[in-house]
């Protein structure tokens, strides 16, 4: 069994992938897979969860902070790193089952290795080992410290900043442009350096003889408001503690499959992408890029409530029950959204940050050619976003019965986005509510009416309020919301043998395929979408729009229906976002399209180990890992092919299992025990309590 990531050549070109792939995290801060001697080009980044800045009337972006680990080897005057010449030999691995990285580099003069972790058992700490063995007797030079060189896209997020050192520590203190103290500390131990004022980094020259190896342990924490003192524990027992810790939580939500190794490392890949992101201590979201970086300011999509939720759901109900509460604490935001636009009740913010106000903006994407803003709707007409959020909720209780969360405010958030959807519609003389002027998942056609996916999630919301609100214990004023979704009559979206129209107008649009549609491209980083973009006049959509909305209401939707819009959807797609495949895989294989669902699965789950992910969007940089991606790729898994079926806490299974694998091995959590489900090709499954 597969379980780590080795890479073993040095590719200068892999430098962006490799600081995804190789990425490090516990849910709260993230350190990106790139090398000691990497500075900011190389887009070295130790991001934090949930905290944001704003430098002038840039994008509002979430933090990075300095690098604990730059180090960087010098002989006889020479820098001896992969950015000066090329090693003899490298290798990077990253042990999924440990949330371990390790390096190992070969040059002429010495060789380097490190191993790193981002604590799963105190998550403000990280910490590394740097071991330099000399090859050739003589002066070796070692540059290392806090460096301040770290990547931002839209900084210089720190207003002022303070570096100082005390004896073997260097702290940072820095004040954001928004007024918050932010603070790293770091210890290095095992090399004598002196320190430099100027660029707050240690240095340390010695005479060393072939053989001769001297290593450097550093260890670091980040906080926020107030600083923190280190623990007093050596790195050997920080690391291991932190193996422990995360042992624990792979555990309950391990998989393993029989009969396709590939499979069974992607999955457990994706595994690690998505487990890296949960926080149980906090009230936190996941932002689309995870921990990678800065890509998408940091913010939280409908990713989270759509694919995160459900693979939380059964790995870390505690984690899912944060990713909800997100929602309701950031109600306010969503609630001056809607005020914003003119309407009222929730509209949840397209991309939400730390207080729920929208982070959208219209000049989120950029012309590649003329670099100007290419205007795009999303932050004020993705209006879907609301009812995903309710979506979610509903999912949540009735997978685990908890419902709790509405006393907790999900009755609130689940009262107000109906009242928002309500003043957002407007009725027809035959009395039927429509959804004008909105842009649906697919967002290369904005600005549309009656977008089919909306307007069925719209239509959901009233019935999930009927299903947990009362009247009796409503205001009179929220009664009335009540009543609206008693009696609202929602238009029905038009069909045409079968298929769903994405919107009104859609079939009366160009009928053309991807691959034609594609060689009109003028630049190859042209957007496809808004105004002018090569398929907003054309059937081509973006991403599934009609088929997530069946793969995510199956019960909705009878087998004819799933087929007739699969096959209609399918060619017209071009699977421009990554959230596109899995939700192609879910219903693929509900209609029996198991080959293409098994491609479609691996797509999602083989993401971040390749790494063919469009790098832009119109010219802006969208890089960075792909949870959506890779939770979706557990979905197309265990609730696509497995079946898995959770109801009030219990778990249900109708086995299909993808060709060649005969075993399918899951765990998951519910009430603090930890349940293993053996699920077989001929269908049986087993499932049984389990123990660490
Ligand atoms: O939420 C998605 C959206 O559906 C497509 N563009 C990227 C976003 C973040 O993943």
């Amino acid at each position: 069994m597969k379980r780590e990531l080795v890479v073993t050549a040095y590719r200068k070109e892999d430098i962006i992938l490799d600081g995804n792939r190789f990425l490090l995290a516990n849910g709260h801060l993230g350190y990106r897979g790139t090398l000691e001697e990497y500075g900011k080009e190389q887009l070295v980044s130790l991001t934090i969860a949930g905290v944001y800045d704003q430098y002038q009337d840039q994008w509002r972006e979430n933090l990075s902070l300095p690098n604990p680990f730059y180090f960087k080897a010098h002989y006889e005057g020479k820098e001896i790193s992969v950015l000066a010449e090329e090693p003899l030999s490298h290798k990077t691995s990253l042990d999924i089952a440990k949330a371990v990285y390790q390096r190992e580099s070969e040059f002429e003069e010495l060789s380097i290795s490190s191993t790193r972790f981002v604590s799963h058992d105190d998550d403000a700490l990280l910490g590394e080992r740097i071991e330099v063995v000399a090859k050739q007797a003589g002066t070796y030079r070692f540059r290392y410290g806090l460096s301040t060189d770290i990547y931002e896209i839209h900084g210089p997020h720190f207003a002022s900043m303070k570096v100082e050192s005390k004896g073997r520590q260097t702290s940072f203190r820095g004040v954001t442009n928004e007024g918050k103290s932010m603070y790293v500390l770091a210890q290095f131990d095992g090399l004598e350096g002196t320190y430099e004022e100027e660029t707050g980094l240690y240095e340390a020259e010695m005479k060393l003889k072939a053989g001769q190896k001297v290593a450097l342990d550093i260890l670091a924490r980040v906080d926020e408001d107030k600083p923190e003192p280190l623990p007093k524990k050596g790195f050997e027992e920080l690391l291991d503690a932190s193996i422990r810790a995360y042992e624990k939580k792979l555990y309950a939500c391990q998989v393993e499959i029989e009969g396709d190794d590939e499979l069974d490392f992607e999955i457990a890949y994706s595994i690690y992408h998505v487990l890296i992101l949960g926080d149980k201590k906090r009230v936190r979201s996941i932002a689309a890029r995870g921990l990678s970086g800065q890509t998408y300011k940091g913010a939280v999509f409908w990713d989270t409530e759509i694919f995160l939720l459900p693979f939380y759901v059964l790995a870390d109900p505690e984690v899912a029950r944060n990713l909800l509460l997100y929602r309701i604490h950031t109600l306010e935001g969503a609630k001056q959204k809607a005020k914003s636009l003119g309407y009222s009740g929730a509209y949840y913010a397209w991309e939400s940050q730390d207080s729920g106000l929208e982070a959208c903006r219209s000049d989120n994407v950029t012309d590649p050619v003329t670099g100007e803003p290419v205007i795009t709707y999303f932050g004020t007409k993705q209006i879907h976003i609301s009812a995903d959020v309710v979506y979610a909720i509903d999912r949540y209780i009735e997978a685990t019965g908890d419902l709790s969360i509405l006393k907790e405010g999900a009755d609130k958030v689940i009262l107000e986005v109906a009242r928002f959807f309500f003043s957002y519609s407007f009725i027809d003389k035959a009395g039927n509510r429509h959804l004008k002027d909105v842009i649906g998942p697919d967002e290369y056609h904005e600005r549309v009416d009656d977008e089919a996916f909306t307007l069925l999630m719209a239509e959901r919301v009233g019935k999930v309020l009927l299903k947990y609100l009362h009247v009796k214990d409503l205001s009179e004023e929220d009664a009335k919301i009540y009543r609206l979704c008693e009696k609202a009559n929602w238009a029905k979206p038009r069909e045409k043998n079968g298929v769903i129209e994405e919107f009104k107008g859609y079939f009366d649009l160009e009928d053309i395929d991807v691959v034609s549609l594609k060689k009109r491209l003028v630049h190859s980083q042209d957007y496809w979408g808004g105004k002018d973009g090569i398929a907003t006049k054309t059937q081509v959509i973006k991403q599934a729009d009609v088929v997530a909305l069946l793969a995510l209401c199956p019960e909705d939707f009878t087998l004819k229906a799933k087929k007739a819009n699969y096959e209609y959807y399918f060619p017209r797609t071009e699977h421009g976002s990554s959230l596109s495949a899995s939700m192609h895989c879910l219903l693929g294989v509900s209609i029996g399209r198991e080959e293409e669902a098994y491609r479609f699965l691996r797509s999602s789950s083989g993401i971040d180990i390749r790494g063919a992910e469009k790098l832009f969007a119109g010219g802006v940089y969208i890089g960075g890992t792909h949870p959506a991606a890779n939770a979706g790729a557990y979905l197309g898994l265990i609730y696509g092919f497995l079946g898995a079926h959770l109801q009030e806490g219990v778990l249900s299974l109708r086995p299909q299992l993808p060709k060649g694998i005969t075993k399918v091995t899951f765990h998951y959590q519910r009430k603090n025990k930890v349940y293993e489900v053996s699920a077989y090709s001929d269908g049986r499954y087993q499932i049984k309590e389990t123990k660490l």
